[in-house]
């Protein structure tokens, strides 16, 4: 067993930043030089492979490294191909992650009229997730063809390769420039922290299970806010009900102030515009909302 625990994350891709940031946050010390396709903790007994995503949930499923950030559809792909291969792909999710929201949708163009899943009925398909989209017809009891292609899904129907299409959505803004509307959504995804399968060496369990927790503070921290404001002391009970997910606040005087006194609190979700309306409705005054770096609770 390894002493060093082995994290793969993404090279270079929309997950490379924020899988990154979150090393960081975690207190982890790195110098990443960019051409390395490893980098070593200064801080900790880790090595940070650097990789394409698609070869991360392999290395896991292999147990040739410990932990990996990847996106749950390449996992699920993955995983999917392994098992219609007649492999195992084994592994254990350990967390969500706050990063890396999309999801695989089906759709058509704009001037295709669509009523259920029924009308993609022998059409053909093109799609980079070929494996989840079998698992999503299968279950729906659709026959269908596909156009596997890597890459420029989405011009497929334009140049008459395919019908439809399944590919990865987040804004929208992709299928709009190609006049393309998403009809069903078969698969959520956000960026996902993986070990393998099996116990890690007693050294590598340890930090893995101090990560976890700080995780936990990094991703509640992230969700929260502090928020100071001042309350008639005879509105204290309204301003607090006003508040969403708020425990115990803190009130203290307001010097030269008999009315007023001063609330100190964390807010469990995010403060909008509208609740601070109310808040002012209600008489409260000096209200500020700041970001929590860190959480321990
Ligand atoms: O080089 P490597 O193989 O590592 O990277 P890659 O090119 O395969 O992946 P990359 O970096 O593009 O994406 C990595 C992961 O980010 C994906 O597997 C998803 O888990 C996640 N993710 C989140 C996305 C998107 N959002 C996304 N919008 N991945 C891709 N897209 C693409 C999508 O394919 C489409 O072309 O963006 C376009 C649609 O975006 P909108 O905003 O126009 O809807
Ligand atoms: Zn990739």
């Amino acid at each position: 067993m390894s002493k060093r625990l082995k994290i793969a994350i993404q090279k270079s891709g929309r997950l490379s930043k924020d899988s990154l940031e979150l090393l960081r946050d975690l207190g982890v010390k790195l110098q990443i030089q960019e051409q390395n396709l490893i980098a070593f903790a200064s801080n900790f007994a880790i090595d940070i492979l650097r990789l394409r995503d698609d070869d991360i949930p392999g290395l896991i499923f292999d147990g040739l490294v410990d932990i990996g950030i990847v996106g749950e559809n390449v996992l699920q792909e993955h995983a999917l191909e392994k098992k219609a291969n007649g492999e195992s792909a084994e592994y254990e999710l350990l967390k969500k992650l706050d990063f890396g929201f999309c999801r695989l949708a089906l759709a058509l163009p704009l001037s295709v009229k669509y009523e259920n899943i029924k009308d993609f009925e022998n059409k053909r398909i093109a799609t980079s997730y070929p494996y989840i989209l079998k698992d999503f017809m299968q279950k729906k009891g659709i026959s269908y063809k596909t156009c596997v292609l890597k890459g420029s899904v989405e011009l497929a129907p334009r140049a008459n390769l395919a019908d439809g299409i399944c590919d990865l959505v987040s804004s929208g803004a992709t299928l709009e420039a190609n006049s393309l509307k998403e009809v069903e959504s078969i698969f959520s995804s956000s960026a996902c922290l993986i070990k393998k399968a099996g116990k890690l060496s007693n050294e590598n369990e340890f930090l893995l299970n101090k990560f976890l927790l700080r995780i936990d503070g990094i991703m509640q921290a992230r969700e929260s806010k502090y928020i100071m404001l001042h309350s008639p002391k005879n509105k204290i009970d309204k301003i607090i009900s006003l508040l969403p997910g708020v425990e115990t606040p803190t009130v203290l005087p307001l010097a030269h102030n008999d009315d007023k006194v001063v609330l100190h609190m964390v807010s469990k979700e995010n403060l909008f515009w509208e609740t601070m309306e109310k808040l002012k409705d209600e008489g409260a005054s000096s209200i500020l909302v700041l970001p929590i770096e860190k959480m321990l609770r």
